[in-house]
């Protein structure tokens, strides 16, 4: 497909011949190597400081995003589509650009590299700062890749991010599309679903009709945009059905509503006991399905800063144990105000 082609051929264009943008440049440290002006090597200690800076919820400058995330796709793209994963871990639903909630969340999870972390996309879109969110994340993959995994969910996409903030905040905080670019770079490197000890399959949305095996993803070439329809998309989108069997169309005019009966197959197929998907608000942060074989986790607190929901994470110990910690939305005290009022369309 052009779209795989012209990212994976497109690394130095990306990286390359861009200048600055929003002044940030001055911090240049000693980013600037071997590797020119294009991409240019990120040692630990810069990667630390980024952190450091990311964490207190302020921009790194455009180079060093762009570093980052070439750096990001040499990681991700080594992943499979079904990423191996050992416990103990703990999962996390959509954050949405809720960077004061993703604080809290390490705060009652635990900070890396300390607890290991499985996030189950939706990283960006509707909140104040999916930037400093989702670079965050993605620095933190860079720094610790055993024990940060990202995978993939319907809003890391170049068409639904023009829609619902995260384009528009990149142009407003960094003054052009560049970063933007970038980033949705590393979204089509994003693996599309984990699996922890061979028994929990985790993924954003859910089941497909195209999808009897977990070998039958292993084999969907990821790298592109989220297509409108077949079996990567439906992975991203699909949700449960309470008390339904089979597939039924979706109201979100992608995906599928899968029931009862369509995930006992998939679950005796893969020997798998559970599917952990995220994807879907819950007022009390995560909900059972179908006799405790899918679970949703949902870990944005006060969703969009007003649906008043608690949110969630899963803990699942050596034994897959599970523990879920409830949270809420970081004290206002705590989260600084965005700069702008935000436009009123993000929130439908
Ligand atoms: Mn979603």
């Amino acid at each position: 497909m052009t779209a795989t082609e012209s990212v994976v051929g497109d690394v130095g264009a990306a990286s390359g011949s861009n200048n600055g943008g929003a002044g940030l440049d001055a911090q240049r440290e000693d980013e600037e190597s071997i590797f020119g002006p294009g991409i240019v090597e990120m040692s630990a200690d810069n990667l630390d400081k980024h952190i450091e800076t990311l964490m207190k919820c302020e921009l790194i400058p455009e180079r060093a995003v762009k570093s980052l995330c070439a750096k990001a796709r040499e990681i991700l793209v080594q992943e499979g589509n079904v990423q191996v994963i050992d416990s103990p871990v703990t999962v996390c639903g959509d954050i949405h650009g809720q960077f004061y909630d993703l604080m809290e969340l390490f705060r009652v999870g635990g900070q890396i590299p300390d607890t290991n972390y499985l996030f189950l996309g939706d990283f960006v879109d509707r909140g104040f700062y999916s930037v400093e969110t989702f670079l965050l994340l993605l620095a933190l993959k860079v720094r610790y890749p055993d024990r940060m995994m990202l995978i993939r969910g319907n809003h890391e996409s170049r068409q639904i991010t023009q829609v619902y903030g995260f384009y528009d905040e990149c142009l407003r905080k960094y003054g052009s599309a560049s970063v933007w670019k970038c980033c949705t770079e590393v979204f089509d490197y994003l693996s599309l679903s984990a699996v922890i000890d061979g028994k929990v399959f985790c993924v954003h949305g859910g089941l497909s009709p195209s999808i009897t095996t977990l070998d039958q993803i292993r084999v969907i070439d990821r790298k592109q945009e989220v297509p409108h329809d077949g079996p990567m998309c439906d992975l991203l989108w699909s949700d449960p059905e309470d008390g339904n069997n089979g597939w039924g169309m979706s109201p979100r005019g992608a995906g599928y509503l899968f029931g009862a009966d369509v995930v006992k197959a998939f679950c005796e197929s893969n020997n798998v006991d559970l599917i952990c998907r995220a994807h879907q608000l819950v007022m009390e942060g995560y909900k059972w399905h179908f006799n405790e074989t899918v679970l949703t986790v949902w870990s944005a607190p006060n969703y969009c800063y007003r649906c008043g929901n608690v949110a969630a994470i899963l803990e699942l110990d050596e034994q897959l144990n599970r523990e879920f910690t409830i949270f809420e939305a970081a004290p206002q005290e705590n989260r600084g105000a965005p700069a702008k009022k935000p436009q009123p369309d993000y929130f439908l």
